[in-house]
């Protein structure tokens, strides 16, 4: 595989690297433990995935028995101590260097050289613009509330008659709450195209475009997504980028919405912690608008939006709610609400060839996008991890050709979901 060469590849480079620094040949070195090392770690109940998840390393993908982390050397150690079988598989910083390109990268504010056809958060914006122009009738762009650093979080609805509030069945499709997810973004930018320019050729897309209000979110962590492609590669960026009291930087996103923010041990209380929750419930502005936009569309007492999905990568993964317990049925989820968001998740993996599973089987979370639709809006609502299953550094940055077929991959899924929103 590509990415068995990849993680070699970089792993060889940063111990000659090492080599040359200590002036001695690169066999005479002894393996240098990373900094910030790629591990595998075998973890093969939802129990251990949580312990390894709480346990301050940052998790790149969980799937089956194996997490993918990036730990210091004393956190590796811990997981080891702990009983886990924990194998380094490379420098961290060294393979976000490889991936992208060793540095060189294209004029402007660009993907890095190769992964141009990504969009960055200006062309995002420059093509919902262009989208709503060439299709006035049935698109309607707006902001759902801006950044930490100011930059509007755009949303596009797409319905007949998209002008007018009518009453049909909302569904509501968020990307790239996560920085380094960009294969997110195209997803919901797929979503938006395919919605738009197929409308009145194909019959589903017309179906679906006149019997729904479909509202996409292409990016809702645009500081994040910008920083993550910032200072010539990639830097596996997660968070937002709002400053801690500490001097670090960024909350999780995923983790600081207002349904049982913090309850149950599926967020960290640690500023530096890729899973840091944040001070409080909703402090970080983006989670704010998006909340405020759910809010919004509970019209004359009734929740309008009637089905969510928010994309991640990676892992392949169809996930429902609740992800903060392992219970089926719990206070806010009757048995028969928890079977028809399995029935109809099961039925989207089976679509899109993706794994379906509660969330918390992954591991727990507390304070997640999904658990707040469900739990304060009752609005069905999925995770999506998105190809590929498994991939260390380039399971975040698949090569532009990927966008395609990955992306249309996820049509018949979202054609499922809007047919049985309502
Ligand atoms: O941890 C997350 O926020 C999501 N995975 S990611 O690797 N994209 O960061 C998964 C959230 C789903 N909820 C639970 N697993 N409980
Ligand atoms: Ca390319
Ligand atoms: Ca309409
Ligand atoms: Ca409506
Ligand atoms: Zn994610």
């Amino acid at each position: 595989m590509l990415t068995k060469r990849r993680v070699l590849a970089a792993a060889t480079g940063m111990a000659a690297a090492l080599a040359l620094v200590a002036g001695q040949p690169a066999t005479a070195q002894q393996p240098t433990v990373p900094d910030q090392g790629f591990y595998q770690v075998h973890a093969d109940t939802a129990a251990a995935r949580t312990s390894v998840a709480r346990s301050g390393v940052d998790v790149l993908g969980a799937r089956g028995d194996t997490v993918e982390v990036v730990a210091s050397p004393a956190q590796a150690g811990r997981l080891r101590d702990a009983g886990l079988a924990v194998t380094l598989r490379g420098d961290w910083r060294a393979m976000l260097a490889e991936r992208s390109g060793g540095g060189s990268r294209s004029a402007g504010a660009d993907f890095p050289a190769g992964d141009e056809g990504y969009h960055t958060y200006d062309e995002m914006v420059a093509t919902l613009r262009a989208t709503a122009a060439a299709h006035p009738d049935i698109t309607a762009l707006s902001s759902i509330g801006r950044s930490y650093e100011g930059r509007d979080i755009p949303i596009i609805k797409i319905s007949d008659d998209a002008a007018t509030d009518e009453d049909e069945p909302e569904v509501l499709f968020t990307c790239n709450i996560h920085a380094r997810e960009h294969l997110t973004a195209e997803m919901c930018l797929h979503l938006v195209d395919r919605f738009t320019s197929g409308y009145g050729s194909d019959p589903t897309v017309t179906d679906l475009v006149d019997s729904r209000e479909i509202y996409v979110v292409p990016i809702v962590n645009p500081d994040g997504a910008v920083y993550d492609i910032s200072g010539g590669q990639y830097q596996g960026w997660r968070k937002n980028r709002q400053p801690n009291p500490d001097g670090t930087v960024g909350t999780d996103l995923n983790r600081n919405f207002s349904y049982l923010w913090g309850c149950c041990d599926g967020s960290s209380t640690s500023p530096a912690a890729e899973d840091y929750r944040g001070p409080s419930a909703a402090s970080a502005p983006e989670v704010r608008a998006v909340q405020a936009f759910a809010d919004s569309r509970v019209v004359g007492g009734v929740q309008q939006l009637k089905a969510h999905i928010d994309f991640h990568s990676f892992a392949e993964l169809v996930l429902w709610p609740f992800g903060h317990t392992h219970d089926t049925v719990t206070d806010g989820m009757t048995q028969e609400e928890y079977d028809r968001l399995k029935s109809i998740g099961e039925q989207m993996a089976a679509s899109n060839g993706y794994t379906a599973e509660q969330s918390s089987t992954l591991y727990i979370t507390d304070g997640d996008m999904n658990d707040y639709m469900w739990g304060a809006h009752k609005v069905p609502t999925y995770c999506f991890e998105m190809y590929p299953s498994e991939g260390g550094i380039d399971g975040f940055y698949p090569p532009d050709e990927d966008i395609a077929p990955q992306t249309t991959r996820d049509d018949g899924a979202v054609d499922i979901l809007l047919r049985n929103a309502g």
